[in-house]
């Protein structure tokens, strides 16, 4: 009996410190760790739950004078219980009036979107907006003027649900190209500009939001690539950038920037790694299969890895099976051959250096991927994998570019089939403009950083657009490996 009781509490234990900093709620008892009351923190805050979705107070450990933010709020009459698990449901924005005699009654609660370890999976969204629209005009006029820069383009764009109100909201991070001509793109001249979060109204309006960041925006240097997954565990999806710094000889790199969230789902920035790199693609997932989600990128440096210890610290080792990251620019971290351990795909100048599929959990063997003759002396921008045929296996889609003698210029998108035995069948070039003019403001879409693969028509078959929906490229999907071309 004694022995049972000791195995218990120990389990207790061990349970308490997993789940140390979240709230829970186990069907009777909610509790939350921590409890905002004016000045004071309260913790460990247990209610048991009564009839009618009423919650009675039902203990505390007592309260400490402290300005740390806590996982819940009262504010004498309600209390704001942020996110709060049950089993494997997560509830998010908890609203309970205070009645009297400790009691409160349940107003409302929201459920938030999922975020998953793997950045690929977060790319996915309902939302198909145009770059440059969504943002807000007064935002963007003063950066402008305040950093002396065009911000003529960007490629940092994250969708996530920030708030947990159950709709994608965005982070967008610009990249500073001083007036757009490369007259003033000197290092002497180059700045770092404020990253700039949206909230979704729920009607498809994007609101410009400092509110959910503590002090002001974090500061990117020419982010390349933004990537989201809950780093530190706590629910709130986080944001990594992928920064190259200044785009230019001696090429200084910049230190990579983590946007992570407190218990109070408010934001700030976090330095992982004080070591500058060229970094110019990034994504993350499970890659060490112990939950938490790593972070993989591409940098001058070589090929890095920062694992997660599951709270949003890091350690760097470099991946050395890539050995010269010479040709790599972008990757994605996908499994690509369904063995449920993720694998690596690297791509970037073509001619190089061919996209390779390194094949987790060792990254010790790897396939190379053949473009079409087309495509040989490209820069190939972004490559997405999904089942377009529906033959249960996936292809690749990837965005390609002039290569040099003709940098950026002209956007193609190609499709590669693989057969059941991850033999490559086939290249399929579906878009081709080597000529695409695009707006005159911006250097892109003239060509396609990003793809977006979803079902825009909603017939079942997955489509292929391009990301910014400026010139809303779309490839509707008529089955059987054809498509068919047209613009927004
Ligand atoms: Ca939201
Ligand atoms: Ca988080
Ligand atoms: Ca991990
Ligand atoms: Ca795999």
């Amino acid at each position: 009996m004694k022995k049972q009781f000791l195995i218990l509490s120990l389990l207790l234990t061990t349970d308490v410190h997993a789940q140390n900093d979240i709230s829970t709620f186990d069907g009777t008892f909610v509790n939350i760790p921590s409890v905002k009351v004016g000045e004071d923190v309260y913790s460990n805050v247990s209610l048991e739950l009564l009839e009618d979705l009423k919650f009675k107070v039902n203990g505390s450990d007592g309260a400490i004078k402290t300005s740390d933010p806590a996982l819940a709020e009262f504010s004498g009459n309600e209390l704001l219980i942020r996110t709060l698990k049950h089993q494997e449901l997560i509830y998010s924005n908890l609203i309970l009036k205070y009645e009297d005699e400790l009691e409160f009654s349940f107003v409302s609660a929201d459920v938030p979107l999922m975020t998953s370890s793997s950045s690929f999976e977060n790319r996915k969204t309902d939302i198909w907006i145009d770059y440059v629209s969504v943002r807000d005009k007064g935002i963007s006029e003063e950066i402008s003027k305040d950093y002396e820069s065009c911000i003529c383009e960007y490629y940092g764009v994250v969708y996530a649900d920030f708030d947990l109100d159950g709709d994608d909201d965005l982070l967008v991070s610009t990249v500073w190209w001083g007036k757009g001509n490369l007259s003033d793109y000197t290092l002497e001249n180059y700045r770092s500009v404020p990253v700039e979060m949206y909230l979704n109204d729920g009607l498809g309006n994007f609101i410009y939001t400092e509110d959910l960041l503590v002090g002001a925006p974090p500061l990117a240097s020419n982010t390349r690539k933004a990537i989201t997954a809950d780093f530190n565990g706590d629910i709130f999806p986080d944001i990594f950038l992928a920064e190259t710094g200044f785009d230019g000889s001696p090429f200084p790199g910049a230190t990579p920037t983590l946007i992570i969230s407190n218990r109070e789902g408010r934001y700030q920035a976090k330095e992982i790694d004080e070591q500058a790199h060229f970094m110019h693609g990034a994504a993350s997932g499970d890659i060490d299969s112990d939950g938490d989600s790593d972070i993989v990128a591409v940098s001058f440096d070589g090929i890095l890895l920062y694992e997660n210890n599951g709270i949003g610290e890091f350690s760097k080792s470099k991946i050395n099976y890539f050995g010269s990251p010479s040709g790599i620019f972008n990757l994605e971290v996908f499994d690509f051959n369904n063995d449920s351990h993720l694998d690596i795909i690297t791509t970037g100048h073509y001619w190089e250096r061919k996209t390779e599929i390194v094949f987790g959990p060792g990254f010790i063997t790897g396939i190379e991927v053949e473009n079409s003759d087309m495509t040989k002396e490209h820069v190939v921008n972004d490559i997405q994998f999904a089942d377009l045929d529906a033959d249960g296996i996936k292809e690749i889609i990837q965005s390609t570019t002039g290569g040099e003698g003709n940098w950026y210029g002209g956007a193609y998108i190609e499709i590669i089939y693989f057969d059941e035995n991850l033999e490559q069948s086939g290249n399929q070039i579906v878009y081709q403009d080597p000529n695409r003019k695009g707006p005159i403001d911006r250097t892109f879409p003239k060509w396609i950083p990003w793809l977006k693969i979803a079902d825009v028509n909603s017939d079942g078959k997955l489509d292929i657009l391009e990301d910014d929906r400026h010139d809303g490229t779309t490839l509707i999907n008529n089955g059987d490996r054809n498509f068919a071309l047209s613009f927004e």
